[in-house]
């Protein structure tokens, strides 16, 4: 989807910055170059890209040259391959090198002038979320319809397959407090060195934010545990993808109060303006102006708290027309456009 002619439709509904995904989540599944957003089956999305092929800094350049030959800018990207760092998450045999993978992806990016790195430190990934006719006039959106726990193959993590040919047999669940402490080491190892690229790292919240999905831990499904994920490290480079869609869906914490919080620390790299019906497990993303968060509310929160960094869709629910996914992204730039210029919020 990185291509000029979505970079000119991104400029025309208002949007000044990109963030870009550079996975292929559906890779090997029927559905690529879909801009839908997947759900998957029990084996996941698709398959993780190739093991040896890091992103390299002359794509990075070039795409960052791409967004700003549309007048944008390349603000971050979203997501690590499983391909590149899937024993970091599962503490597995090629850990060591995985976190070099990681260091010379934000080496790269800091050298390519790309300023954020987004990613979301889970084992099932975004699992378990179903897709139906849940959003106004029956648009087709995404929603949870009750947990999901069955057990994760081998071969497999943040819902993509990285290794095919993975014996038969299934993951033994970890502890929580083993999650966290391997995202303590993942920290304490690349932060550094993101700091000295002059790159943000930026987690994003569990999505859905349960307690375990496909029986394994997961570490940020209540608003108080992403401040625990913060004071894993002072520094600024350890900041956060701030999704108020996955943020809304969590049982616990009232959204106005944790946006204020949150806002207040200087640790948000970005944000996912998104909406949402309902809480985990059952819950439904709905159209930016007909969830239960009053989004105009967020918005002068964001603005007491002085935040100026850049806000995107998330994701909507399908249009019916020639374009779903295009048609959903330019109703909510519109509105999120409308709502700034109604507060005098610049753009810049
Ligand atoms: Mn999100």
């Amino acid at each position: 989807m990185l291509t000029p002619e979505n970079f000119r439709f991104a400029k025309q509904a208002g949007a000044t910055h990109i963030v870009a995904h550079l996975v292929d989540y559906f890779r090997g599944s029927g559905k690529e170059n879909s801009d839908d957003q997947p759900t998957g089956t029990d084996r996941g999305w698709g398959l993780a890209g190739d093991p040896d092929a890091l992103w390299t800094l002359e794509e990075l350049v070039q795409l960052r040259r791409n967004v700003e030959d549309a007048g944008l800018k390349l603000e971050a990207i979203e997501n690590f391959d499983p391909a590149h760092w899937h024993d970091i998450l599962l503490d597995g045999p090629k850990r060591a090198q995985h976190i070099e993978n990681v260091k010379t992806i934000l080496r790269r990016m800091g050298e390519a002038g790309i300023p954020v790195m987004g990613y979301n430190f889970s084992l099932a990934g975004v699992a378990g979320r179903t897709t139906g006719p849940y959003a106004r006039g029956a648009a087709d959106s995404v929603g949870m319809e009750g947990p999901y726990d069955l057990p994760l193959p081998l071969g497999m993590v943040w819902n993509m397959v990285y290794d095919p040919d993975a014996p038969e047999g299934t993951l033994p669940p970890v502890s929580h407090e083993e999650l966290w402490r391997r995202l303590q080491a993942f920290l304490d190892e690349v932060v550094p060195v993101a700091e000295a690229a002059g790159v943000r790292l930026a987690a994003h919240p569990d999505d859905p934010p349960m307690p375990t999905v496909r029986g394994q831990p997961r570490l940020v499904y209540q608003p108080s545990l992403y401040q625990k994920l913060v004071d894993l490290s002072p520094s600024p480079a350890n900041a956060l993808e701030f999704c108020i869609g996955s943020l809304a869906e969590m049982t616990e914490g009232d959204i106005y109060e944790v946006v204020d919080h949150y806002s207040q620390q200087d640790r948000l790299a970005y944000i996912h303006f998104r909406n949402v019906r309902g809480k985990v497990p059952d819950y439904k993303e709905t159209f930016i102006d007909d969830g239960e968060v009053d989004m105009v509310r967020i918005m002068k929160i964001l603005q007491k708290n002085q935040f100026d960094g850049v806000l995107i869709p998330d994701h909507t629910p399908q249009m019916a027309c020639a374009a779903p996914w295009h048609a959903g992204m330019a109703y909510a730039l519109g509105y999120m456009k409308g709502v700034m210029q109604t507060l005098d919020i610049p753009s810049r």
